[in-house]
């Protein structure tokens, strides 16, 4: 449980059975959830991977997408939200995809409300040695998030280890969208990209549009990007130099814990220091990445 200390007036943690049922078989223990709410919005926060599972402004529809076949279980990978792909981005010899951030326990340090009324929450996570060989180094990761009428995520990466540490990192956002074939991402006009489906090197040529399987790492992209699907724009800032853009369109079927058909209401744009943006942190060093989302509906 934790302690009294850490809770500001609008926080709750429930287990994930409770809140989302459908995705539980009886008897299941389910995850700790944070569920955030206060003047502006709502949000949900699983503690394992300080992953934020929802967020919607009141009278507005949801921003992020839950997949139907989402598995909220003790260290497995959540496919909702906004997954932390820390302190690597994709496989690594011996290690997990990913990294080991979205699978680990975080712990809630504060919560506060601001004067705005938005509510600000610190979760950290922080080991001697790594838990994964492949990153053998002592460190501290800590994620600010902050729900107001725009979702706010500020990561930071401290290296207390004396060894240069590689480090890529990555909010990697599930956006819901009524019908991904039916969206344009601008923002990436004109920037180089790494096809990940058959390792070119390419350059994007108008806005994104999605008709068919997608997985690129476009590099140094500007602040902004803006998702536009038939009910909603989402602006996404963020200081980091890279944007993925993935979408599984009909490998859908072949991942397990996503499910045919379920492509079509998600799109990842993701923004992070990954790829050619990866940095190695020197002993002591501190790298920070942030990401605002908000969104403007039709409706
Ligand atoms: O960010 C895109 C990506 O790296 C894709 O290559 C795809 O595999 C996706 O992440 C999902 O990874 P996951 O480990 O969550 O199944």
């Amino acid at each position: 449980m934790l302690p009294d200390s850490v809770y500001a007036y609008g926080v709750s943690c429930v287990n994930s059975p409770e809140l989302y049922p459908d995705l539980h078989r009886a008897g299941e223990a389910g995850l700790p959830l944070l569920v955030v709410n206060n003047v502006h919005a709502k949000a949900v926060i699983a503690l394992q991977g300080a992953q934020v599972l929802s967020f919607l402004v009141h009278e507005k529809p949801e921003l992020l997408w839950m997949s139907p076949l989402c598995k909220l279980e003790k260290g497995k990978a959540i496919r909702a939200g906004i997954p932390l792909c820390l302190p690597w981005f994709g496989p690594a010899d011996g290690g997990m995809q990913h990294g080991f951030a979205r699978v680990s326990d975080w712990t809630l340090v504060s919560t506060e409300i601001l004067a705005d009324g938005a509510t600000r929450l610190l979760l950290e996570l922080a080991g001697e040695v790594s838990p994964q060989k492949v990153w053998p180094h002592a460190f501290c990761f800590r994620l600010e998030i902050n729900v107001g009428q725009k979702l706010t995520l500020e990561l930071s990466v401290e290296n207390r280890s004396d060894l240069p540490a590689p480090l890529s990192c990555l909010f990697h956002t599930y956006f819901a969208v009524p019908d991904v074939a039916h969206v344009r991402v601008t923002g990436l006009e004109g920037k180089g990209f790494i096809d990940k489906l058959d390792s070119g090197r390419k350059t994007q040529n108008g806005a994104v549009t999605i008709q068919s399987a997608m997985d690129r790492i476009y590099l140094d992209v500007p602040t902004e990007q803006i998702l536009e699907a038939t009910d909603r724009k989402v602006i996404i800032e963020s200081n980091a130099a890279a944007c993925v853009v993935w979408n599984a369109w009909d490998q859908d079927r072949n991942i397990a814990d996503m499910g045919e058909g379920s492509h079509a209401g998600y799109l990842c744009v993701e923004r992070g220091d990954v790829a050619d943006h990866g940095v190695i942190l020197p002993p002591g060093a501190t790298h920070q990445i942030w990401m605002k989302l908000s969104g403007q509906y039709a409706l």
